[in-house]
């Protein structure tokens, strides 16, 4: 399946591999991190910002395509919107069907709360159902929340809201105890131990998984679980504004059948944005390990509603995204595959960074060795480097691969590259964004207080850089808590007339701002195809 070239460079590989088992690659100093950041890590790449001009973060950067919707009108600015009749009545109103939404609604149903739960896919579309490593929880002797708390704490450079992560860090072992409870088939051993493991950056082996479909099968029992209680789901509908009442509550939200384009007054006391990540952005032209969703929609309703955002500027490229076969590009290949014990090995078979270094480190020592050092294996969609899979069963025997990551195995065999003989090439891919609206540890937004945010839509909790496994625990945990706030302020709210005034207001802005782009937002689903004309055109 490589071509001749590529094999050339695979032999250099297997003649080191033996060496390599032997010397552990070094971990580099802290200021030599710092100076590879800066030097190779896409978020320092200045011409790929530009200032936000309008809104909460206005003098602020974020990257160019994020800022283009930001400075877009509303979908709905104009249109006729029937706010004194609402088709959705509900207590609480969950914008989002992956991990987050879903564990909201479940501890908002528990709570008495009448729920609905809008999604512009169906439930499970999400970025949680792509996870594949695991979930991170300090629950086993030897390890401790606070050290979760300065792992993850030093990965984001010292930059996560410290409320923010404790809360992370202290109610994880309650949401692996939870998701165990509602059937989660996490990987045990013949005792019924669960197995964990390392991932970058922790200094304990705190990594719970599903062998490496580890969101899948925790998305799966969300899902079952929000059926099971016949909390309604309104799919392939989607959110294009946060409704406000005239005293500037949230109200509920704008909705848009996406098969006939009808719009949707739904009313709610109280709403929750869990709207998931942005990868589908493709910041800076990268491919993306994102599901098809992924467009920053809760980012943009929520600021245009008034509320502020967090390192919207910061984005987290995972070091290893598949370059090759291209049909794959982009797609996750795990950080369990690291975690066993693969290496990171340039074109000659030299391993220029340890493994587990954390992501953003990682990806910025890919791109360096790619680009400037010129030692990556070119393929007709860019240069990679190998991940030396085959090390996986020389570590810990025979059968490991098929045991521990059957998704990369099989993902893999599709294309005839067998990863328990051959290495493979991957590439840094969009994969998280490490900012997002900003909550209190509450979960609600500072500007609206009766608004909150869980999962990937939320900034701060992870710093500036966020570790493996801590995605799946924040969509639980903050999931949680924002289902139980959102019931309880539900049952005490009183809204007023309904208005979308903020919509024309936030108009005003930008045209005084001069900001004519002639585009909308929020962007919903990914257009490809002006770059599929251009590739017709060639
Ligand atoms: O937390 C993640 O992003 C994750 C588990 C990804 C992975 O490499 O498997």
């Amino acid at each position: 399946m490589y071509t001749p070239q590529m094999m050339e460079s695979v032999r250099r590989v297997e003649d080191t591999r033996q060496a390599r088992l032997e010397a552990e690659p070094a971990r580099m100093s802290a200021d030599a991190k710092d100076e590879l950041l800066k030097n190779y890590h896409p978020d320092y790449r200045s011409e790929a910002f530009d200032t936000i001009m309008v809104g909460a973060n206005k003098g602020e950067r974020a990257p160019k395509e994020l800022v283009r919707l930001l400075h877009s009108n509303s979908r709905i600015l104009g249109k006729k919107v029937d706010l004194d009749n609402p088709s959705v009545e509900t207590d609480v109103l969950i914008i989002g069907g992956g991990g987050a939404g879903a564990s909201a609604a479940i501890e908002a149903d528990e709570a008495g709360a009448k729920v609905v739960i809008v999604t512009k896919l169906r439930i499970g579309d999400a970025n949680t159902m792509m996870a594949e490593g695991g979930i991170q929880a300090a629950d086993k002797p030897g390890d401790s929340p606070v050290q979760h708390y300065i792992d993850a704490f030093g990965g984001g450079h010292f930059a996560a809201r410290p409320q923010l992560l404790r809360k992370l860090v202290m109610e994880a072992p309650d949401a692996i105890a939870w998701l165990n409870r509602l059937g989660v088939m996490f990987d045990k051993d013949a005792e019924g131990n669960m197995i964990t493991t390392h991932g970058g950056g922790t200094s304990r082996k705190r990594m719970h998984a599903c062998k490496d479909y580890s969101g899948a099968e925790i998305m799966r029992t969300l899902r079952d679980e929000v059926a099971n209680r016949k909390i309604p789901v309104m799919e392939f509908t989607s959110a294009v504004e946060i409704i406000k009442d005239e005293d500037g509550h949230a109200a509920g939200a704008v909705l848009v059948n996406m098969e006939t384009g009808q719009l949707i007054t739904a009313k709610a006391k109280c709403v929750v944005i869990a709207t998931g990540g942005a990868g589908r952005m493709h910041y800076q032209g990268f491919p993306t390990s994102n599901h098809y969703g992924a467009t920053a929609d809760g980012l943009i309703m929520g600021y245009r509603a008034g509320a502020s955002l967090l390192y919207q500027d910061t984005i987290q490229y995972h070091p290893t995204g598949a370059v090759y076969p291209p049909q794959i590009l982009g797609a996750l290949v795990t950080e369990k595959v690291r975690s066993l014990g693969a290496m990171l090995v340039n074109t000659n078979g030299e391993a220029f960074i340890h493994p587990l270094e954390t992501r953003d480190v990682a990806a910025a020592g890919i791109i360096r060795e790619c680009g400037e050092r010129g030692l990556g294996v070119d393929t007709i969609t860019g240069s990679g480097v190998w991940l030396d899979t085959p090390m996986i069963e020389m570590i810990h025997g025979e059968g490991t691969i098929e045991k521990r990551i059957p998704a990369m195995l099989r993902m893999y065999m599709n294309y005839d590259i067998d990863i328990r003989k051959e290495p493979i090439l991957v590439y840094p891919t969009l994969h998280y964004q490490n900012g997002g609206l900003e909550i209190g540890s509450d979960g609600f937004t500072k500007a609206i207080d009766n608004l909150l945010v869980a999962g990937e839509a939320v900034g701060g909790i992870h710093g500036r850089n966020r570790l493996m496994g801590n995605s799946l625990l924040d969509i639980i945990v903050f999931g949680r808590s924002a289902g139980k706030a959102a019931a309880k302020r539900a049952a005490d709210m009183k809204l007023s007339k309904l208005t979308l005034s903020h919509l024309a207001d936030y108009a005003k802005e930008l045209e005084k701002e001069g900001l004519k782009t002639g585009t909308v937002s929020p962007l919903l689903l990914p257009d490809y195809r002006r770059e599929a004309d251009e590739m017709i055109e060639v």
